[in-house]
């Protein structure tokens, strides 16, 4: 639309530490009176400079450490993994092994041994950071994939015991130390335009079908998305009388996904951002950090949306009006409930975004003059989208569903090690490069004349549980191994507070002979043994005769979802 402003060149020359860091590319943090990180618990600041001279030591200490040169050997081969809670030290962490001309592979933490270890080994990770309440967890992953203990560093965050710190773990505030004293490092020898095409981060996720991978997102990914939220906001602002306010925002999404990673630590110490770290959800935590610190701006996902709904009367007792604006993403927000939260915060801009890992965050979003509950907003400037049918062919009317594919600098590398998964995903059409995502949306006309994108159902087999990503043929592959199942699918079914929960439809073995709900109950407390909390069969398990598949022996889990959802509509 119109009103959407053109994307600055977004630059070729330059890596993702030196974005963050270099004066010279017009970071904000510096001119910045904010300080860029604060802990919402203890109220332990980071300001700029102390950032930055952290973020310095700890190169240097973990390149003595590891003995990594900066300059040896290709990005892949330094890759480290991260396993933490929020701290105010995470973007230090990330930003020191983008100093080495490493990865980083943010992982979920409420994963278990098994599912760390899978991520660890197939990004090939060599070393580890984690905090002190995650300790067992990683250290058991990380015999598993083979790392050294050595090679496993704490992070310290509030309400450590600190006689629970192992001796022989490093923690960060020794590397940071240790790093005080030791050599400059040297230049990043970065090759123009390619160096930029390099991986920073391996984030998982299953894309449109299959088992987690690792998305190559590179450095310029990254850039290019805080440089479109940053252009598309600043035209927001103006269009809402020039506001120019520095946001105080609430770190409270884990910065092991996308969400977090881009939109808390990238996008706010981009722009000279304060971020109040959270380390997990607790209400009454949140709406004491919004009253203490007064934050003006909420990334949420909506099951918080929801307890912030259902909990008024609590709320009533916090001055929350320091809020302008919140932000909810990573899956549907429904009208009732958007319309639920303006009833009770009225002042409150409520604004929707939609985006995946596999575009480096944000497609589109809403503004708050132009409010539309329900719809996902605009495309965000440098985003070119095409609508297709199931056949390949384009829709260009409004109103008629398909699926959506979008081409943007964002667009990452592909998925690491997988060809077949890249090819299938990333395509190459007429005028460049897009993304299938396997969202099922149309395109409509807004009351205020702008172009706005409905996300109205999923085509892919992707399960979304407050947000996380669950990817059905890993509970699959898990049911597979219970003696009482013979073959399985696994589908999405809504739910109330979790927006989706996972449910499995099993053809029993011939030799199960429980009763039906014995063996339900069985199942069901196999899988929350074996996997993640958020992954349970909260849907229920249900037996069938036989899983529909197409001739080639896909799971054709369509019919399944259509003929559940048609059930309960009855
Ligand atoms: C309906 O969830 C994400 C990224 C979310 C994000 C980040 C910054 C949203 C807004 C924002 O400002 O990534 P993934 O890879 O975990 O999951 C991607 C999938 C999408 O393909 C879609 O199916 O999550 C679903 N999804 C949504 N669905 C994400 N956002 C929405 C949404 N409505 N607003």
């Amino acid at each position: 639309p119109s009103w959407v402003p053109t994307l600055p060149e977004v630059p070729d020359t330059v890596n993702l530490f030196d974005f963050i860091f270099d004066e010279q590319h017009g970071r904000a943090p510096f001119a910045s009176s904010l300080d860029p990180y604060v802990d919402g618990l203890t109220g332990t600041r980071i300001s700029s400079r102390g950032l930055k001279e952290r973020t310095a030591r700890l190169a240097r200490a973990l390149a003595h450490e590891l003995d990594w040169g900066v300059n040896e050997g290709t990005e892949f081969d330094k890759v480290v993994g991260v396993f933490a809670l929020n701290t105010i030290d995470i973007p230090a962490v990330n930003w020191a092994i983008l100093r080495l001309n490493g990865v980083s592979t943010p992982a979920n933490a409420v994963y278990n041994a098994e599912e760390l270890a899978n991520q660890l080994r197939s990004s090939g990770a060599q070393a580890l950071f984690t905090v002190l309440p995650l300790l067992e967890v990683a250290l058991r992953a990380a015999e598993l994939a083979g790392i050294q203990r050595a090679r496993v560093f704490l992070c310290e965050m509030p309400g450590d015991n600190n006689d629970s710190y192992p001796r022989d773990i490093m923690t960060l505030s020794q590397l940071i130390e240790k790093g005080k004293s030791l050599p400059e490092l040297e230049e990043l020898r970065w090759i123009p335009g390619q160096g930029a095409r390099q991986t920073a981060f391996l984030c998982y996720s299953s894309g449109t079908s299959g088992l987690p991978k690792g998305v190559m997102i590179s450095h310029r990914n990254v850039i290019a998305n805080t440089i479109q939220i940053t252009t598309y906001e600043s035209k927001m602002r103006e269009a809402t009388g020039g506001r120019n306010y520095r946001d105080i925002v609430l770190g409270l999404l884990p910065q092991s996904h996308i969400y977090g990673l881009v939109v808390i630590s990238h996008l706010g110490t981009y722009r000279g951002d304060s971020v109040i770290i959270l380390p997990k959800f607790d209400l009454g935590d949140c709406l004491e950090s919004i009253q203490r610190y007064k934050i003006n701006t909420l990334y949420l996902v909506p099951p918080i949306i929801i307890s912030l709904v259902k909990s008024r009367d609590r709320c009533e007792k916090y001055d929350l009006s320091s809020v302008k604006a919140i932000f909810t993403g990573a899956a549907p927000l429904g009208k009732e409930t958007a319309e639920a939260l303006k009833q009770v915060y009225p002042s409150w801009a409520i604004r929707q975004g939609y985006g995946t890992t596999e575009t480096c965050t944000v497609v589109c979003s809403s503004i708050s003059d132009d409010i539309d509950f329900g719809s996902s907003g605009s495309l965000l400037p440098g985003y070119t989208a095409r609508v297709m049918t199931p056949k390949g062919q384009e829709i260009t009317e409004y109103d008629r569903p398909g699926e959506l594919l979008v081409r943007s600098p964002t667009i990452t590398l592909g998925y690491f090690k997988n060809e077949a998964a890249t090819k299938e995903t990333f395509v190459e059409l007429n005028d460049g490069r897009y993304m299938r995502t396997g969202d099922e949306v149309v395109f409509r006309r807004a009351p205020s004349g702008n172009e706005h994108v409905w996300i109205v159902d999923r085509i892919k087999e992707l399960i979304k549980v407050k947000g996380h990503q669950v990817a059905p043929a890993e509970l699959e592959a898990c049911l597979l191994n219970h003696p009482a199942v013979a073959d399985c699918a696994v589908i999405p079914v809504q739910d109330d507070r979790a927006g989706e929960v996972p449910k499995a439809f099993v053809v029993k073995s011939p030799s199960a002979k429980d009763h039906d709900h014995v063996l339900v109950s069985n199942i069901q407390q196999y899988v929350a043994k074996e996997k993640a909390h958020y992954k349970q069969l909260r849907g229920g398990v249900e037996f069938i005769d036989v899983i529909p598949k197409s001739p080639s022996g896909k799971i054709l889990r369509r019919i399944l979802r259509d003929q559940d959802r048609a059930k309960k509509r009855q």
